[in-house]
């Protein structure tokens, strides 16, 4: 297993869309293994493979307190939308910050597990919500793109700031050993 890289927000790559997986084999479930580690590490409730720069239709989704529920959902298809609710959001891609989104309040989706076979889920609350957020990763949305523009842009300049500030400057790279 291994942990991988999580893209933030406003990289380019975010915006991909996800391609359906067309064979779950061995290379998949080592993929979901890993996406099962970095999300438990990050700590974070779900991830999905475009967050880790794979354009692939694979979430993974554990809600519960003591991350003892894991969901594995490839190539994953809503079939109803229930209900309205709001929720107070946060993503791995956009750290430290939360924002209210409306989503549906209860789910039926149909996916494949890890081991090949579809299966069919219904969710509600915290899960329902977090299925719909990861879904929108495989679309190259965020929930960003439900709140004001003014403060998507507000939200985007600060995680460009952050990310220049953590990127090693070209000259401290480039300084001679001695003169560190
Ligand atoms: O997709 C992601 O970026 C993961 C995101 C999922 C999500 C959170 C809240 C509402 C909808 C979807 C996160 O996990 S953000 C971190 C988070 O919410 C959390 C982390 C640790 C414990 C409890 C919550
Ligand atoms: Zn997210």
């Amino acid at each position: 297993m291994a942990l991988r890289d999580i893209l933030h927000f406003p990289d380019p790559r975010l915006r991909l869309r996800a391609e359906p997986v067309s064979e779950v084999d061995e290379s998949v479930r080592s993929l979901v293994d890993d996406m099962f580690e970095t999300m438990y590490a990050a700590p974070g409730i779900g991830l999905a493979a475009t967050q880790i720069n794979v354009q692939k239709r694979i979430l993974v989704a554990d809600v519960s307190e003591d991350r003892s529920a894991p969901y594995c959902l490839i190539n994953p298809e809503i079939l109803r939308l229930e209900g309205e609710e709001e929720m107070d959001e946060g993503c791995l891609s956009v750290p430290g910050f939360y924002e209210t989104v409306r989503r549906a309040e209860r789910i039926r989706v149909r996916a494949l597990g890890p081991d090949g076979n579809p299966f069919e889920m219904e969710a509600d609350g915290l899960l329902a919500v977090c299925i719909q957020h990861e879904i929108d990763h495989l679309d190259g949305k965020l929930f960003v793109d439900y709140i004001s523009s003014l403060k998507r842009n507000r939200i985007r300049k600060k995680l460009e700031k952050q990310g220049a500030q953590a990127a090693p400057s070209r000259s401290r790279v480039a300084a001679p050993a001695a003169s560190l």
